[in-house]
């Protein structure tokens, strides 16, 4: 019965996302990158883009703790230039792909850093970020479909961090999140204390069936406002 009534209301979300596209932003503030290392682990941060049609170009600039991170070097796909500003710990790539208005997708890394880890590093704690600095030749209409994918890899292993949005800890954000968030705030079961933090995606400070539909539109390909999928 109550697996009935979830994926009742799970077919109800769906429809209701599916009647409601509506105009969103692209946004690219410091987003935190998830790492864990133990000190002297071999620490790599990759990059993958996806969608960059009609992108001419993109500079991409990270900032990390040099106290317990040592860069060393990076390899790239494609890549025109690498900046380190010694004074604020901001590494700085820049890549020009193909000419405006032509088809160009690229998946898989374009760009890797290579790390050493100069002490133990928590999942939960902050040491590096990143922010789009700048889209070369954008088409401002075709940005929203631009996605950019920032993994660690900490000695080879990809690192999952936690993200907000998962609401059932599998390190990825699907309907079946939305499922678990529904259930909690219609009161049929609990999220897990570890994850309560995750689930409130718009912000609102409670866990409402508004979360789940939001989770729920990210996890059928709406790009969204609020920081669904982003490392916690
Ligand atoms: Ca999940
Ligand atoms: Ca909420």
């Amino acid at each position: 019965m109550k697996k009935t009534i979830s994926l009742l209301l799970a077919l109800c979300i769906t429809l209701c996302c599916m009647f409601s596209v509506s105009a969103e932003e692209i946004q690219y503030n410091g987003k935190k990158v998830a790492l864990k290392a133990a000190k002297g682990d071999t620490v790599e941060v990759c990059v993958s883009l996806g969608g960059v049609k009609k992108v001419g170009g993109i500079h991409l600039v990270y900032t990390f703790d040099s106290t317990c991170l040592q860069y060393n070097s990076y390899t790239a796909s494609e890549g025109k230039a690498l900046v380190i500003n010694d004074d604020t710990n901001e590494l700085s790539w820049s890549t020009l792909f193909n000419a405006k208005g032509t088809d160009f997708d690229t998946t898989g890394e374009i760009i890797t850093f290579n790390f050493t880890a100069l002490s133990d590093i928590s999942i939960d704690d902050k040491k590096m970020t990143y922010y789009v600095k700048e889209f070369f030749n954008a088409d401002m209409n075709d940005l929203p479909q631009t996605s950019i994918t920032v993994l660690s890899k900490t000695n080879g292993e990809t690192v999952i961090g936690k993200l907000y949005g998962d609401a059932n800890g599998d390190g990825k954000i699907s309907t079946s999140d939305a499922l678990v968030i529904l259930r909690h705030s219609i009161n049929i079961a609990q999220i897990d204390e570890s994850r309560i933090g995750l689930c409130d995606v718009n912000g609102d400070g409670k866990i409402t069936a508004n979360d789940s539909m939001q989770i729920t539109r990210y996890a059928i390909g709406y790009k969204s406002n609020y920081p669904i999928g982003e490392v916690y």
